[in-house]
């Protein structure tokens, strides 16, 4: 089911830890509303009662788990989230603006962790019911500047933002390479700039694409 089935826009934020997602989510968010857009802000893992308690899960970084348990669990939260929040939503005509999707499975299980990208791509399939997102933005940063951000923020410590630089620039390269697959749909924003510059050239994309799909139908 492409997302351009349903009425509603689905649009992801993607990136490496500390690209800046969450920030500029936030803030595409509250611009899109302010010129009368009816928008959702959700995030994975997580979105839903039953993604809350997965996050916490595949996070702790007491546990250990296996890079295929681990990729489970981000595929339980995804296909309750689909199922739950996104669907309801983009049925409703809405907006849906997520904080990480299935690209995220693709580039830190995949090229991070080093599973066969064929079949997290069919699993990911399975669990979303085929919903793929109409826009994404990825937010680009080397993995140094990433990290750094994400640690002067928290010292919490977390199972996979303490992985070492050599996934993160694994993780940040796979992405780079997910864009380069699929133009069309993902446009890559430079996160080096500082927010309020990539919350502007992040508005001129959605807005652009917003215009030419209301000209298209
Ligand atoms: N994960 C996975 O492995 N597989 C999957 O399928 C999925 C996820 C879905 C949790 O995700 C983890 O799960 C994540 C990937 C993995 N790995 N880790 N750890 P998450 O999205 O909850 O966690 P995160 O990526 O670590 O998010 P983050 O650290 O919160 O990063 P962010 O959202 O990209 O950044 P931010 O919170 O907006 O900003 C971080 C700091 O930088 C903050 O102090 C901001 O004020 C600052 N900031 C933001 N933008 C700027 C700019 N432009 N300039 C300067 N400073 C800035």
């Amino acid at each position: 089911m492409p997302a351009e089935d349903l009425p509603g826009a689905f649009i992801t934020v993607e990136g490496g830890d500390g690209a800046g997602k969450t920030t500029l989510a936030r803030s595409l968010t509250e611009c899109l509303r302010q010129a009368g857009r009816v928008v959702q802000m959700t995030f994975e893992p997580g979105g839903t009662a039953l993604g809350t308690r997965l996050r916490s899960l595949v996070l702790d970084p007491d546990l250990t788990m296996s890079d295929w348990d681990e990729t489970w669990l981000f595929l339980a939260a995804r296909a309750s989230h689909v199922q739950e929040v996104l669907i309801p939503a983009l049925t409703a005509g809405e907006i849906v603006l997520s904080d990480r999707y299935s690209d995220s499975t693709l580039a830190y299980q995949g090229f991070g962790r080093g599973l066969d990208l064929e079949r997290l791509s069919s699993l990911n399939r399975a669990a979303t019911q085929g919903l793929t997102p109409d826009l994404t933005l990825l937010l680009d940063i080397p993995a140094e500047l990433g990290l750094a951000r994400a640690r002067a923020r928290s010292s919490q410590a977390d199972r996979i933002g303490d992985a070492d630089l050599a996934f993160h620039g694994r993780v940040n390269a796979g992405f780079r390479m997910l864009a380069a697959e699929q133009p069309e749909r993902v446009c890559v924003i430079d996160g080096r700039q500082d927010a309020a510059a990539v919350l502007d050239e992040a508005l001129e994309v959605v807005n652009r694409w917003l215009d030419g799909r209301r000209a298209r139908s």
